[in-house]
């Protein structure tokens, strides 16, 4: 397959940001890479504060009710995000390409990220559309993973340099983010009970530390948080050991700049946890609850992948709602081993955006 192929993303944002955030850096990342993609949405809005200036190569279409008979055209490759149910008069568009050409485009089932063991087995695995729209076509179940059996995590080319060559203070300055040495933690969670526990820990702490809260969920939990422990805030003010920086929506390039920043990163969903790993700084996880509390195995089996010492994966299990131990206190020194081990192994994997193409060239 030669570059410049084109690309159709589809994607419903259902809630949070993971969904639209993952589907931009891939779109992203193959653009990078020469490809041409058409990002479905049906609610972009994010991507005004996420990836503010686009990128060449990326054209966001609006995903509405009905598309327009100008927007079926079909591409090389179709991708359906997490299970999203493609529009069906786009599929009908696929079906009648494949009656008249002979030739199916590459239809792939993005799946979200796990280290459970099932994702290697179903990595790949072809399934055929027995009725609707697209009936006679072939989808593919594409898996992220973090084994070279699975689809791997996104990791753009320019990372490592982009990395290597960031200057912490200057990105501090920039932001307005007041620093004098302290310990810097970035907090991006839902609502997790340990909250209180995390906060009074940090101002019990003699080392002095910043939180950095991001907006949204993170920031409403925290000043209800503080609303709570009124009289206990006034002490730690007294103390001055725990300060709070609110910070406004980053964009991803910022995210992640943000992660290279802080000596600890609180992240949660799917992209910000690969996004923690690449930073190679601490990090706690608060996974995405799932109803059938599927998210329990989700979260024992990436504690397993990262041979989390005991002190991280209590830490975790508290974080999470999973334990009513008492939230122990951080050993960063030995979560640092961890993550950066995790993070080698890692490294000496093909990134998805590779496998991606890989797997689009073997199976057109
Ligand atoms: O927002 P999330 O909780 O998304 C979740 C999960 O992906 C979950 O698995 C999924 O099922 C659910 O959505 C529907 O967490 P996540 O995945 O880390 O996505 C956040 C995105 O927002 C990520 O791309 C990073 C980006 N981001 C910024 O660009 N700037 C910011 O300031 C912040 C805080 C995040």
């Amino acid at each position: 397959m030669k570059a410049g192929n084109l690309w159709d993303i589809f994607c419903r944002v259902i809630d949070n940001y993971g969904d639209v955030g993952v589907c931009w850096r891939l779109a992203a990342d193959l653009a990078a890479r020469g490809e041409q993609v058409r990002l479905w949405l049906d609610d972009p809005s994010a991507l005004g504060w996420m990836a503010p200036d686009g990128t060449p190569g990326v054209t966001v279409k609006r995903w509405n009710d009905s598309l327009q008979p100008g927007d079926l055209s079909v591409g090389d490759v179709l991708i359906e995000a997490f299970g999203c149910e493609v529009d069906a008069g786009f599929l009908a568009a696929c079906a009648q390409q494949a009656a008249d050409t002979g030739h199916q485009s590459v239809w792939l089932n993005l799946e979200y990220l796990s280290a459970e063991a099932f994702v290697e087995r179903c990595h790949g695995l072809p399934s055929p559309v027995l009725a609707g729209p697209a009936k006679g076509l072939r989808k593919y179940f594409f898996y992220p993973g973090f084994t070279p059996a699975t689809g791997g995590l996104l990791r753009e080319a320019d990372l490592a340099v982009r990395q290597a060559s960031f200057d912490r203070e200057a990105w501090l300055r920039r932001l307005a983010i007041p620093f004098q040495g302290e310990r810097l933690v970035s907090l991006f969670c839902y609502e997790p009970t340990a909250l209180p526990a995390l906060l009074e820990q940090l101002a019990a702490d003699e080392q002095p530390t910043r939180l950095l809260v991001t907006p949204g969920r993170a920031t409403a939990a925290v000043q209800a948080c503080l609303a709570c422990m009124n009289s206990t805030h006034a002490e730690w003010k007294a103390q001055d050991r725990l300060k709070f920086t609110y910070l406004p929506a980053l964009s991803q390039l910022d995210y992640d700049a943000l992660l290279w920043s802080c000596d600890l990163n609180f992240v949660r969903g799917e992209d910000s946890l690969v996004r923690a790993l690449w930073a190679g700084k601490p990090f706690v996880w608060q996974i995405y609850q799932q109803s059938d509390n599927a998210h329990q195995a989700k979260l024992d089996a990436f504690l397993d992948h990262l041979q989390a010492p005991p002190s991280l994966r209590t830490f975790h299990q508290v974080w999470n709602g999973l334990s009513q131990a008492a939230l122990p206190q951080p050993n960063l020194t030995e979560w640092q081993r961890s993550v950066s081990s995790a993070r080698a192994l890692q490294l000496q994997d093909d990134d998805l955006v590779t496998k991606i193409i890989r797997f689009v060239r073997k199976n057109r």
